[in-house]
């Protein structure tokens, strides 16, 4: 069972992080914090354990930008077809230099590119914004993968949405916190409580599973 186990990092893009002056920033991000976010991906590969990454790839006019909603400002939340939507200074648009993912790209077995519908937000990896699912359950049922760990930007938003669809497909699914970076230390505290009340184990770090990984994998 040597794939049992598989790692999706989420979102590790310029436009997140300080390192490149992203967009949308946020703290904690700067070169060093990616290099550990490469390096834990790097010492899982070795293991074993494929590597998934995922990349926020909006179009220029997406319904998440402030730009597009004349009169509004980023951070402000407006309401569309009853449904909050938190608007953002653009970020992570289709083609752009700070829309790559900064983590080596021959790590990865896939990069899911996710939230390409301009009039949809999409925060999970898993499903698009319509409920459809992406192509993540499939590249993880090929490998045989059953225990999924993540982590990466944003905790309280794609992390956690991913992490919550993953489990409830079933997936045993892990968030490694120390990897993770999130916009409000506040929202990150409530969606880790809320990914805990379903069902999601949150370590403080790699070394927190490592041994058991390794256990699993050679056992
Ligand atoms: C994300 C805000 C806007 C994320 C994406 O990757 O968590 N957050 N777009
Ligand atoms: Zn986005």
């Amino acid at each position: 069972m040597a794939n049992k186990w598989g790692v999706i990092i989420i979102d590790v893009q310029g436009d997140f992080t300080k390192w490149k002056q992203g967009s949308l920033a946020v703290p904690g991000t700067n070169e060093s914090y990616v290099k550990s976010a490469e390096a834990a991906a790097q010492q899982l590969k070795e293991l074993g354990v494929p590597v998934f990454g995922t990349q926020d790839w909006h179009p220029p006019d997406h319904v998440s930008f402030a730009t597009t909603h004349p009169g509004k400002k980023p951070f402000e939340k407006i309401t569309i077809d009853g449904k909050e939507q938190a608007l953002w200074p653009p970020h992570c648009i289709q083609g752009t230099e700070n829309a790559r993912v900064l983590i080596d790209n021959n790590l990865f077995l896939a990069i899911v590119k996710m939230s390409q519908d301009p009039a949809v937000e999409n925060y999970s990896a898993f499903k698009d914004g319509k409920g459809v699912k992406t192509e993540m359950d499939t590249v993880l049922r090929i490998n045989g993968i059953k225990k999924v760990v993540l982590y990466g930007i944003a905790t309280e938003y794609c992390v956690s949405a991913t992490a919550l669809d993953l489990i409830t497909a079933n997936y045993e699914t892990t968030v490694i916190e120390g990897l993770c970076r999130c916009v409000s230390a506040d929202n990150a505290t409530a969606a880790i409580d809320e990914m805990r009340t379903r069902g999601i184990r949150v370590v403080t770090s790699l070394e927190d599973i490592i041994e058991e990984i390794r256990r699993d994998i050679s056992g």
